[in-house]
C-alpha cells in the first residue's frame, strides 16, 4: 500500500485549476493485434483495451487501464479494474472538487495495490487538466524532450527464421534498440544467434520472471553478448535473488515487475538488485508515482525508460509524454501504432521516423485526436459512474 507520506507531492503543474468531474466513463475495445504476441507466461491475438474518461465543463480526458485479461503480469485485470474503480476509486474521485494530482493521489492511497486502475484515472485526470489550463502533458509534468529514442519489443516466435525476420524488418523501419522476450528454451541459443546476424545493435532480453537463482550459472552465459540489459529475470516481486544474480553478472539488470512504487524503488536501488529501472505509468500507479520513481532515479544517476503493455493509442500518448522527462535515457518499448494494430484509436497514429524517433506532441493535454467513431464501432462493453445530487458523500 502506498502510505500518505509517499505520494509524489512534486510540484509538477505547471498550471492547475480545481476540477469537479462529473462522470467517469469505463469502456473495453477489442482491437486485434496484427501479430499474435507471445510471452514466458502465454501468447495473445487481440487487445481488450479498458478506455477511462472522465468529463468536466464539457471537456473529456482520456486515460488507460493497461491491465490484461488475465492475471499473469499482474495480479490485476480487465474485471478486478472494473470493480476497484466502479466501487471505490471513481466515487473517490467524484466526491468532491479536485485540486491538484497531489489530492487525487491522497484519496488513493487508502486504498491497497491496484495501480492499474489507479493509474487508467490518473491519466484521465491529467489529460483533462492539460486541456482546461491549455498545456499538453509533457509541459505538465515539465518534460524536457521534444522527441524521443524508442525501441521494440519482439514476443517469443515460432522459429529463429521468424525472429531473424522480426528483427531485419524493426531495424529497417529505425529502431534504436531490440528486445527479445526470452523464456526457457528460448534464450541463450536465439540470442547467441541474433548477436551474431547483427554484432553492433543495440539488444536486450526481457524474461518476464521466467527464471528462479538457480539458473543463474546457465544465465551468466549471457554476459557473452553485450546486452543493453537483461529485464526481470526472476520472481515477480522479487529483489533480493535480483541483488544476488545483479552480483554474479557483467550485464546490468533492469527490472520491471518488481517495481511497484518509489519505495520499492529505492530498496531496489539499496539492494543493488538492478542498475536500470523500466517505469510504466500503469504498474506503479499512475503519474504521481512515475513522476516520484523519475526524479528519486535522476537523483541517483540510475537510467531509466518506459516500458509498454501493448497499449492503444490512449495509453501510448501517456507513455511518449512520460518519456520526456530528462531521466528516460534508454529507448522506450513505445512503438509505433502500425507495429500493434491496424487503426488506432487516435488520430493521427503513432509514427516513428526512419531513425526511431517519435515526435512528443505538442496540442494541449494527449495532444492526439481521440477517434471517437472507431471507439464507438469497436466498443463491448460501457459503464457510466456519475456524481450523485451535487457532491457524493
Ligand atoms: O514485460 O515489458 C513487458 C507487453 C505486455 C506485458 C508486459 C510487457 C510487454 C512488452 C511489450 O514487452 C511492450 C510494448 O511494445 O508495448
Ligand atoms: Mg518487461
Amino acid at each position: 500500500m502506498q502510505h500518505i507520506s509517499e505520494v509524489s507531492v512534486r510540484p509538477c503543474e505547471v498550471k492547475t485549476v480545481p476540477i469537479e468531474i462529473e462522470k467517469v466513463e469505463l469502456r473495453t475495445v477489442r482491437l486485434p493485434l496484427n501479430e499474435p504476441f507471445e510471452t514466458s507466461f502465454g501468447s495473445i491475438d487481440s487487445r481488450l483495451i479498458f478506455l477511462v474518461s472522465i468529463t468536466a465543463d464539457g471537456t473529456t480526458g482520456w486515460g488507460e487501464v493497461v491491465a490484461a485479461e488475465e492475471p499473469h503480469y499482474s495480479y490485476e485485470t480487465v474485471g478486478t479494474a472494473t470493480h476497484v474503480i466502479r466501487d471505490y476509486l471513481a466515487p473517490a474521485m467524484l466526491s468532491d472538487r479536485l485540486a491538484d494530482l497531489t489530492d487525487l493521489a491522497i484519496r488513493f492511497s487508502s486504498f491497497r495495490g491496484h495501480n492499474m486502475a489507479k493509474a487508467g484515472l490518473e491519466l484521465a485526470y491529467m489529460d483533462l487538466l492539460g486541456q482546461l489550463t491549455g498545456q499538453s502533458l509533457s509541459q505538465l509534468i515539465a518534460g524536457t524532450r521534444s522527441s524521443i529514442p524508442v525501441g521494440v519489443s519482439l514476443g517469443i516466435q515460432p522459429s529463429f527464421e521468424h525472429l531473424l525476420d522480426r528483427v531485419n524488418r524493426y531495424l529497417s523501419l529505425g529502431y534504436r534498440r531490440i528486445k527479445l522476450k526470452i523464456k526457457p528454451g528460448w534464450d541463450v541459443g536465439i540470442v547467441r544467434d541474433v548477436r551474431r546476424h547483427h554484432p553492433d545493435i543495440v539488444l536486450s532480453v526481457d524474461a518476464n520472471s521466467a527464471y528462479t537463482i538457480s539458473d543463474g550459472n546457465y544465465l551468466k552465459q549471457l554476459d557473452e553478448f553485450r546486452l543493453l540489459m537483461i529485464e526481470q529475470p526472476l520472481d515477480h516481486d522479487d529483489l533480493i535473488d535480483h541483488a544476488k544474480f545483479q552480483a554474479a553478472m557483467r550485464t546490468a539488470i533492469c527490472l520491471d515487475e518488481s517495481i511497484t512504487g518509489i519505495q520499492r524503488t529505492q530498496q531496489a536501488l539499496d539492494l543493488k538488485s538492478c542498475q536500470i529501472i523500466n517505469i510504466k505509468i500503469g504498474r506503479v500507479g499512475g503519474y504521481s508515482q512515475a513522476l516520484a520513481i523519475h526524479d528519486h532515479c535522476y537523483s541517483r544517476k540510475i537510467p531509466v525508460w518506459c516500458g509498454g503493455m501493448l497499449e492503444s493509442g490512449i495509453g501510448r500518448a501517456h507513455n511518449i509524454a512520460l518519456a520526456s522527462l530528462p531521466g528516460f535515457v534508454l529507448p522506450g518499448d513505445i512503438s509505433a501504432s502500425s507495429r500493434y494494430f491496424a487503426r488506432d484509436v487516435i488520430v493521427p497514429e503513432v509514427s516513428v521516423s526512419p531513425d526511431g524517433i517519435v515526435e512528443v506532441p505538442t496540442g494541449y493535454g494527449i495532444g492526439f485526436e481521440v477517434d471517437f467513431d472507431y471507439i464507438n464501432a469497436k466498443t463491448q462493453t460501457l459503464e457510466r459512474i456519475e456524481r450523485t445530487n451535487g457532491r457524493r458523500r
